[in-house]
């Protein structure tokens, strides 16, 4: 038997061929071969899914800010999964997968080791899910803010641990029907007044830098990575990363999704410099949170057999908080709804 494997590869690098008849400003940015495709093709996450898009983008900024010297740490839960299946790889970057809890630890080791090997050119990325954020890897993620690690940290929050079977996390959203909030009882789904705003807890930091974006905003996404990269120090990115397996969402709905969660105020997209709001994404036009909810199968159960007009009331006033405290309302429309 032979003493080397052959290992497969079916990524094919850029996806250059689609848009070759189109005029060069008129082409997808796949089509860009410089582009680092730092998530290539041939991972196994489901049609549709918000993570694979938003990590792609943002490990794609990061290369392009940092002249290609990224090293990603990943925690482990779906990106992990579905781009390293073994021995096969996704990813065309220096990638390590940590466990499940301790990806801003080892972020953090990885960033002090550069230091000392005074590389201080190459930049390190954290990332995981809302699980192993929010919940497990709160104390190390803490811990990497509260000493300003040299590390961009980035949460793809899909409001639930997708890869174990869709369980309620500290990110997932009251009334949202997932395997361990059954969509059963007089309040049915994630109970109201649990789980918390990690944005909101990076801001408490007082680190350098914490931001928010959906997927239905990818330059805002890219833009907001390419700041980062030009801060030292701990920073904090939080995406809204729609899951059709998870949230009961057709495929090809996802950027659809995260633009109502974005245009509704429940997901509000701002930007903080040491620990102070400094710009927010003001809503262009706004939807009530019924037309964000209803494409859900996730929220099935607070429009059948009888529509739950009470607890639709109730995500809405969360909404309305979110657009008052942010200043989400671009001033036009601020004026309409006044004057209305
Ligand atoms: C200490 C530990 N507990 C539990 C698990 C099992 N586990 C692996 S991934 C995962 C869920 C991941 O959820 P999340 O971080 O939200 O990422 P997603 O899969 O949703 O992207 C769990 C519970 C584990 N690997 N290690
Ligand atoms: S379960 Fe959700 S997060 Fe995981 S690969 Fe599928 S769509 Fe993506």
């Amino acid at each position: 038997m032979s003493a080397t494997r052959q290992v497969k590869f079916y990524q094919v690098g850029s996806h250059a061929a689609g848009n070759r008849l189109l005029a060069p400003e008129l082409r997808s940015d796949q089509a860009d071969p410089g582009r680092s495709n730092a998530l290539t093709s041939g991972h196994r996450a489901c049609q549709g899914c918000g993570e694979a898009l938003g990590a792609r983008y943002v490990l794609d900024a990061a290369q392009r800010a940092s002249g290609g010297k990224v090293i990603a740490v990943n925690a482990t839960g779906c990106l992990e999964v579905f781009s390293t299946p073994y021995p096969e790889t996704s990813w065309q970057l220096p990638w390590l997968h940590s466990l499940f809890g301790n990806a801003p630890a080892v972020a953090a080791g990885v960033a002090a080791a550069l230091r000392a090997k005074g590389l201080t050119d190459v930049r390190v990325v954290g990332q995981g899910g809302d699980g192993g954020t929010v919940d497990i890897g709160l104390g190390c993620l803490s811990g990497m803010f509260e000493r300003n690690d040299d590390v961009l940290y980035v949460c793809y929050d899909n409001e639930a641990y997708m890869n174990t079977g869709v369980q309620r996390s500290g990110a997932t959203p009251p009334t949202a029907r997932t395997a361990t909030t059954q969509a059963v009882g007089t309040e049915p789904g994630a109970p109201f007044g649990q789980g918390k705003s990690l944005p909101l807890i990076a801001m408490a930091h007082e680190i350098p830098y914490v931001a928010t974006a959906t997927v239905a905003g990818l330059r805002d996404l890219e833009a907001k990575v390419h700041r980062a990269m030009q801060l030292r120090g701990a920073r904090y990115l939080h995406v809204l990363v729609p899951c059709p397996l998870g949230w009961g969402t057709a495929s090809c709905d996802t950027v659809r999704i995260a633009r109502l969660a974005e245009q509704s105020g429940l997901f509000p997209v701002f930007e903080a410099r040491d620990g102070e709001v400094t710009d927010v994404t003001p809503i262009r036009r706004r939807v009530p949170v019924e037309d964000y909810l209803r494409p859900q199968k996730r929220y099935a159960h607070l429009f059948e057999p009888e529509p739950r007009t009470d607890v639709i009331a109730r995500l809405q006033r969360a909404a309305d908080r979110n657009i008052a405290r942010f200043g989400l309302l671009a001033q036009d429309q601020a004026r309409e709804e006044v004057s209305s």
